[in-house]
C-alpha cells in the first residue's frame, strides 16, 4: 500500500487552524529553498551568512513575530512554535538566530523595557536590520545564573558595566546585547537587572567561539564587558530579580518544544526514505521487521512530541502556561529528539556519519539544545519541585 507521511497519520493537521497551516507551510517552504540547499557547506565551514539571513528571516516575519506592535506579526504562540518546528527540521542553528533574536533579546526589550528603548529597538529587530544577543550564562555560571558575577555599578547617573558573559548566541553579529548584571538595587539575586547595551559602546567585545562540533551554523560568543559606561535610561526598569530574565526564558524554550521535534521528524523522514531505497540482503532496508519497529516507535514518539507542543501552545495562547509545564516539553521532546537521531544514524549506516544526510548534524545540534535553555537536569529538577513541593536545586 503507498506510504502515509508521519503528519496523515496522527491526523495532526486537524488540531490547527488554516491561518496556522498556512504559516507553517510559508516558513516550512522558506527553510526548504532557501536554507536546505546550503546548510551542510554552512555547517562544515562553520560559517553563517547571519546578517543576510536576519534581513530574510525579517521579510519572513518570523522575528519576534508572537510580539504585538513595534512592527511585529502578533501571531499566536502556537503560530511561533510551528515557525521554530520548520526552521529546527533544517537546522537548530537557525532556530537559535530566531529564538534568540525574538523569544530572548525582544521579548526582554517589549516586556521589560521603556518605551523609548521598544522604539529604537524593536522594529528595525523584527526588521532583521539589527540582531540581538542575550547575555546570561557566565564561564562559572550557567544552570545558577542568580551566582553571576557581571556587575553594575553607579558613577553618577551613569552604570559602569564589568564582567564576561559566555556561550553567548550571535554575540559577535549582535547590534545590541541584552546583559544581566548584579547591581546593588536590592539584595543577592533580587540585584540582577538587565542592560540594554549597543555593541560598539567602547568596552564592549565579542571574541567568536571557535571549535563547535554542533550546531556549526550559529555564531557562539564570549561577552567582554570593560568598564562599559551606559546612560542611566540603558536598564530595563521593569525587570527586577532573575524574574526577568527566567520570563524570557520561558519563551525561547516553548520555541524549542516544538523545534526540537521538527529536528526528529526531519531525521525520521530521512531515515525512512533511505531505508525504502537502501537494499540489504536483496531487499530494501524498510520491509525488515527491525527497521519497521524502529520506525514505529520512533513516529510514536514524533506524534507524541507534536502532540505534546500542540498542547501546550493552546495553553500557552489562553496565558495560562506554567514554567513547570514548559519543562515538560522541553525536556520530553529535545530528549527524544535526540534519541530518534542517533536511532535514524542507524539506519542510515555509514552514510549516517556524513554531512551528505542532515541526521547526524541533527543529533550534534541537539547535544547543544539539551544543554542550553536550562539542562535535562534542570528541567527535571523544575517538574519534580511541582510534583513534590521541594525545590532540589539547592
Ligand atoms: P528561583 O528562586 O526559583 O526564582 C527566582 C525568581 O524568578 C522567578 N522565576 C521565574 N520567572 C519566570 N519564569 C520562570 N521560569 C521562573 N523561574 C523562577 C521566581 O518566581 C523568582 O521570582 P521573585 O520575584 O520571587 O524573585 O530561582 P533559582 O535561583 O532557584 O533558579 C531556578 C532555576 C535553576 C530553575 C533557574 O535559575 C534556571 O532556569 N536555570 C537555568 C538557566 C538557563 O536556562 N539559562 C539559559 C541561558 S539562555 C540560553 O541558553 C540561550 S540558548 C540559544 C537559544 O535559545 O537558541
Ligand atoms: P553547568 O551549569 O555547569 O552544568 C553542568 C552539569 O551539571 C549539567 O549536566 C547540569 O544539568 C548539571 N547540574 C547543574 N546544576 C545541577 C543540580 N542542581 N543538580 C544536578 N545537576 C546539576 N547562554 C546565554 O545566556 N545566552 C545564549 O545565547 C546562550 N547560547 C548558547 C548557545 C550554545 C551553543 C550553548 C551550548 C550554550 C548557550 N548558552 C547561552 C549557555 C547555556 O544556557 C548553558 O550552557 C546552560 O545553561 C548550562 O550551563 P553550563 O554549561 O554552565 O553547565
Amino acid at each position: 500500500s503507498s506510504p502515509q507521511s508521519l503528519t496523515q497519520l496522527f491526523a495532526l493537521d486537524s488540531l490547527l487552524s488554516q491561518e496556522e497551516i498556512d504559516i507553517r507551510d510559508t516558513v516550512r517552504k522558506f527553510g526548504n529553498e532557501r536554507i536546505r540547499p546550503h546548510i551542510a557547506q554552512w555547517f562544515e565551514e562553520a560559517k553563517l551568512p547571519a546578517r543576510e539571513l536576519a534581513k530574510e528571516l525579517g521579510q519572513l516575519g518570523v522575528l519576534g513575530m508572537h510580539l504585538e506592535g513595534y512592527g511585529c506579526a502578533g501571531t499566536s504562540a502556537t503560530a511561533y512554535g510551528l515557525a521554530c518546528l520548520e526552521l529546527e527540521a533544517v537546522d537548530s542553528g537557525i532556530r537559535s538566530l530566531v529564538s534568540v533574536q525574538g523569544s530572548l533579546a525582544m521579548f526582554s526589550i517589549h516586556h521589560w523595557g521603556s518605551e523609548e528603548q521598544k522604539q529604537e529597538w524593536l522594529p528595525r529587530m523584527a526588521a532583521g536590520e539589527a540582531i540581538g544577543c542575550f547575555g546570561l550564562t557566565e564561564p562559572d555560571f550557567g544552570s545558577n545564573p542568580a551566582g553571576m558575577r557581571t556587575n553594575a555599578k553607579r558613577d553618577g547617573d551613569d552604570w559602569i558595566l564589568n564582567g564576561t558573559k559566555m556561550w553567548i548566541t550571535n554575540g559577535s553579529i549582535a547590534d545590541v546585547a541584552v546583559v544581566w548584571a548584579q547591581t546593588d538595587l536590592d539584595e543577592g539575586a533580587r540585584g540582577i537587572r538587565g542592560f540594554v547595551v549597543p555593541t560598539d559602546t567602547p568596552g564592549f567585545s565579542a571574541p567568536e567561539i571557535h571549535s563547535k562540533m554542533s550546531l556549526r551554523a550559529s555564531v557562539t560568543s564570549e561577552l567582554v564587558l570593560d568598564g562599559v559606561r551606559l546612560p542611566a535610561s540603558a536598564m530595563l526598569s521593569k525587570a527586577k530579580g532573575l524574574r526577568g530574565p527566567l520570563s524570557a526564558l520561558n519563551e525561547a524554550r516553548f520555541g524549542i518544544v516544538f523545534g526540537a521535534i521538527g529536528a526528529a521528524r526531519d531525521c525520521l523522514e530521512t531515515a525512512v526514505d533511505y531505508a525504502q531505497s537502501r537494499e540489504v540482503f536483496d531487499k530494501p532496508l524498510a520491509g525488515y521487521q527491525l527497521t519497521q519497529a524502529k520506525i514505529a516507535d520512533m513516529a510514536l514518539e514524533v506524534g507524541k512530541g507534536h502532540l505534546l507542543a500542540y498542547h501546550l501552545g493552546r495553553i500557552k495562547d489562553r496565558g495560562e502556561i506554567a514554567p513547570e509545564q514548559v519543562s515538560l516539553g522541553k525536556l520530553n521532546n529535545v530528549r527524544e529528539a535526540i534519541a530518534i537521531a542517533r536511532e535514524c544514524r542507524t539506519i542510515l549506516g555509514a552514510n549516517g556519519i556524513t554531512l551528505e544526510y542532515p541526521v547526524i548534524r541533527h543529533a550534534n545540534n541537539l547535544e547543544s539544545v539539551l544543554t542550553y535553555e536550562g539542562t535535562s537536569e534542570v528541567h527535571q529538577l523544575s517538574i519534580g519541585r511541582a510534583l513534590t513541593g521541594e525545590d532540589a536545586f539547592r
